[in-house]
């Protein structure tokens, strides 16, 4: 805890040996809470919020577990007040300004220090600094931040205009509130009123940090260092400065220097009282460039921007970037198409990736483990972009420093997601500065390579009937939404973007659309929900094209040792329960969807845990199958990102892992899909036709080994073939007729393993099917399995007599990380996994169970 420690942020300098006058004083301690109508008060954590809060007094259950979320849904129709004493720090005192600032308030938050008046916020997207010094005692400072109930601040907006806007996911009724869907109105996380995979817990709190920043005669307030031209052999970066200073400095110097501190330039200027904008521009020649993962390595360089004044440091700041230069290319493709690429340092590439949605509706409960997590966890599956989706937060530095590390590209939107918003007068006035203040924070992190205006909004208006509805009852009403909507993606957000970052790429929506028009599927990024919500045959994913696939999932349940984290008692496992409907957001037709495609195309599962696993094989393969699809259409189609990489609580979801960081099928799939070298097949016809993609930059001779074998091990048919396959290509490697491949066997009786090995060592393994699984004659399977101590875990060694169709193996433990999991086992032919754990080998044994799709159908 910092607490009220001191903290020197910035102390000595390298050239001048001067101490600097900038210190920062924590205020996260000694907070207390309560309802604003009553005088108990409790202690409070901050960062946090009420609900979290509430939770460590014992005032409300957990709302994850069981029903409770119910129960606490009269919290966000209060007021709360959170109040702390300070003592103000010599240091702090000393200076000739103190700033008292804010990184967070959700949302609706008037502020008092010393019983003035001193904010009234109400975005919780925002940064918020006041200057405090002439309220300031030495001791027993008072700070109270009265939290307004976000739904009664919002309520009279609600019925001012009531029926004009919408949001589709906003689960009003939950909250008491029958149809009035108040979340467009605030300027809060749109998921925290509900989504179709999250609950509704509307939080209040401080939920970043809060502190004292005091300083003297100058500081630095930003730093943009804005890369005008990347290359291999040179950067050009312009460092532009905003000093803020309470004197005229005449002779100022700005110094930029690099992370050994050495000066890399140096400018001389005159600074004026007040607000001073200065850029230096500086040359790196041959410079280490910043690389996504599968192109190179990430490599960064940390800058010091100081200023100077009669050999005196009078502010410094430090950032940390990497160089590089992005594009995204919309050329017109040879129908006239938008095509959709991204280009990083002159390679085109093709995105790998994922959706990411915030981690926890208790925004404060993620610690950076879980960030580092769940970020690894998109890299160990072979990703190179992760989509921070708009319905969430703009999320917090650690996020983008660990992408910028990780050689993730981030898809950034704003925060807009399938709705319509109040898009005029304070509102968008608040929008503006969110907008400003995010990308002031974000806009040098190189791992940022798009923003994009928000998730489906501008759908929502024109293809999903919003518009056509309206404009039958309330034309001057649909005239006016339109407008509002259209003038907050294609002029406000554009043009903010455009004076912050003017050499990104800001898109109005995703998916991408022209102004006066939703989507249309063929032009630029595409959402494909077909398969999924509308039931269309998995297989489907074969036909369906795009450009840029930013959106397509399937829906599953968590693995049962994570339901009974949130379930229990056992007599709730029936899918059709009300708990387990309750942790189903997508309702009864959600459900309905999953159990179609799971007897369809897997048979009918026997009990509930044997569904869990039908529904997690059947997202494995629907995202294994679209990813192969999208990948074999390259370079027509040049991204793939998955609806979801993960939950904000125990819930069904699109997520490929579940609440608790447990990977389900489909990241172990999904995983394999993206490996830089994939081997895939599909029939056409009375043909197979099997495909390498080759994301390597490096061209590759590469050997084919395909056997047709029947369940039970025989070999029916085998060939093999080469061919030299180019960098950034798909190539068809094999077109084969069934009949030859299958003999005199039945589709129902064989599995298609396909083995690529390239020159360069690497290799894919990959096993295909000439039907449905359903009708695959799965043959029951004796398995013999072992396990060895290694250093961190296990090896387990498993092997079969007959084939194996998606053996999962689950422990019944609540910590352990599988690097292998729901794989097939060919008969005879042994697979080790690793397993990271504290178990021991007999420990291991005994909680092991497996299941697979021939035990499913064994009855
Ligand atoms: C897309 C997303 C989310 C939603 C998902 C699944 O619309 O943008 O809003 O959760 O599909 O329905």
């Amino acid at each position: 805890m910092r607490g009220l420690c001191l903290v020197i942020i910035l102390m000595i300098s390298g050239s001048c040996n001067q101490m600097l006058a900038e210190q920062r004083q924590y205020l996260h301690d000694n907070w207390t809470f309560g309802l604003t109508h009553q005088s108990s008060r409790y202690p409070a954590v901050v960062p946090g919020v009420v609900h979290t809060d509430l939770m460590r007094q014992g005032l409300i259950k957990d709302p994850y577990i069981g029903l409770n979320e119910r129960d606490v849904q009269w919290v966000d129709k209060e007021d709360w007040l959170y109040e702390t004493t300070f003592r103000v720090t010599d240091g702090v005192l000393a200076e000739e300004h103190v700033d008292l600032c804010f990184d967070g308030l959700d949302t609706y938050a008037d502020v008092y220090l010393n019983d003035h008046k001193i904010l009234e916020a109400d975005n919780m997207f925002r940064r918020w600094r006041i200057d405090v010094k002439s309220l300031l005692r030495v001791d027993n400072n008072v700070l109270r931040v009265y939290f307004h109930s976000p739904i009664k601040v919002d309520m009279p907006k609600w019925e001012k205009h009531s029926g004009l806007y919408d949001a589709a996911n906003d689960q009003s009724e939950n909250g008491g509130l029958q149809d009035r869907k108040l979340s467009v109105f605030a300027r809060k996380a749109g998921y925290h009123y509900g989504w179709d995979w999250g609950p509704r817990l509307v939080t209040s709190g401080i939920w970043r940090d809060v502190y004292m920043e005091a300083w003297s005669k100058a500081r630095i307030t930003d730093v943009y260092l804005h890369q005008c031209e990347v290359s291999k052999q040179k950067a050009i970066v312009r460092d532009e400065v905003q000093i803020e200073t309470d004197i005229d400095i005449p002779n100022a110097v700005i110094t930029v220097m690099d992370n050994k501190g050495r000066s890399v330039v140096q400018k001389k200027c005159s600074l004026r009282k007040g607000q001073n904008t200065v850029s230096v521009d500086f040359v790196i020649k041959n410079p280490r460039l910043w690389w996504c993962r599968g192109l190179g390595k990430p490599e960064r360089y940390t800058f010091m921007t100081n200023v100077v004044a009669d050999g005196k440091l009078m502010a410094r700041n430090e950032q940390r970037i990497g160089l590089r230069s992005v594009r995204l290319v919309m050329d017109p493709d040879e129908k006239g198409n938008s095509q959709f690429y991204f280009v990083l340092n002159g390679v085109r590439v093709f995105a790998k990736g994922t959706n990411y949605i915030p981690q926890d509706n208790f925004l404060t409960t993620v610690t950076p483990e879980r960030y580092w997590q769940t970020l690894r966890d998109a890299v160990l599956a072979n990703m190179n972009m992760i989509r921070v989706w708009g319905g969430g937060i703009y999320e917090n530095d650690i996020f983008y420093d660990l992408c910028d590390e990780m050689g993730l590209m981030v898809w950034q939107d704003f925060m807009f997601a399938c709705s319509t918003y109040p898009a005029e007068g304070d509102w968008l006035e608040s929008v503006r500065q969110e907008a400003d203040d995010n990308i002031r924070r974000l806009r040098n992190h190189p791992c940022i390579v798009l923003w994009c205006g928000g998730n489906e909004c501008l759908d929502a208006w024109y293809n999903w009937g919003w518009k056509g509805r309206m404009e039958k009852t309330d034309p001057e009403g649909a005239r006016l939404v339109e407008q509002q909507q259209e003038h907050l993606y294609y002029d406000v957000l554009q043009e903010i973007t455009s004076q912050l970052v003017p050499d990104d790429i800001y898109t109005p929506g995703s998916p991408y659309s022209v102004r006066g028009h939703g989507s249309d599927d063929v032009n630029g990024d595409r959402h494909f929900y077909g398969v999924g919500h509308r039931r269309m045959p998995v297989s489907m994913y074969n036909q369906e094209t795009s450009h840029f696939f930013s959106e397509y999932g399937m829906q599953s349940f968590p693995e049962y040792a994570s339901v009974l984290r949130y379930a229990p008692d056992t007599t709730t496992h029936d899918i059709g329960s009300q708990l387990m409907m309750w942790h189903q957001r997508g309702g009864v037709e959600a459900n309905k969807v999953i159990e179609w495609y799971v007897n369809n195309e897997y048979g009918h599962p026997r009990d509930f845990r044997q569904f869990l696993y039908a529904s997690q094989l059947l997202q494995g393969d629907a995202m294994r199958t679209a990813i192969e699809s999208h990948r074999r259409d390259m370079p027509h189609c040049m991204g793939s990102l998955l609806w979801q990489h993960n939950d904000c609580w125990p819930v069904a979801s699109w997520s490929t892992r579940d609440y608790y960081g447990h990977w389900k099928a489909a990241h172990y799939m999904v995983r394999h899909a993206f490996e830089p070298l994939l081997c895939s097949a599909v029939t056409k016809g009375d043909s197979l036709l099997v495909y390498a993609v080759n994301d390597l930059q490096l061209r590759q001779q590469v050997r084919l080994r395909l056997t047709v074998y029947t369940l039970s091990g025989q070999t029916v048919h085998t060939q093999t073939q080469t061919k030299v396959i180019l960098p950034n290509t798909s190539t068809l490697l094999l077109k084969q007729s069934l009949s030859e491949l299958l003999k005199e066997h039945k589709r129902e009786d064989v599995v298609v393993n396909m083995s690529l090995t390239a020159s360069s060592g690497v290799a894919y393994e990959a096993n295909s099917f000439l039907c449905l699984q359903k009708d695959l004659r799965l043959l029951p399977a004796k398995l013999a399995f072992q396990v060895d101590a290694v250093d961190g875990g296990c090896i387990i060694t498993i092997k079969s007599d007959k084939f194996v169709r998606a053996l999962a193996i689950s422990l019944d433990a609540e910590k352990y990380w599988l690097d292998k999991n729901y794989f097939d086992l060919l008969p005879g032919v042994p697979v080790q996994c690793f397993l990271r754990s504290s178990l021991s080998p007999a420990d291991v044994r005994q909680r092991m169970t497996f299941i697979s799709l021939n035990s499913m159908k064994e009855q």
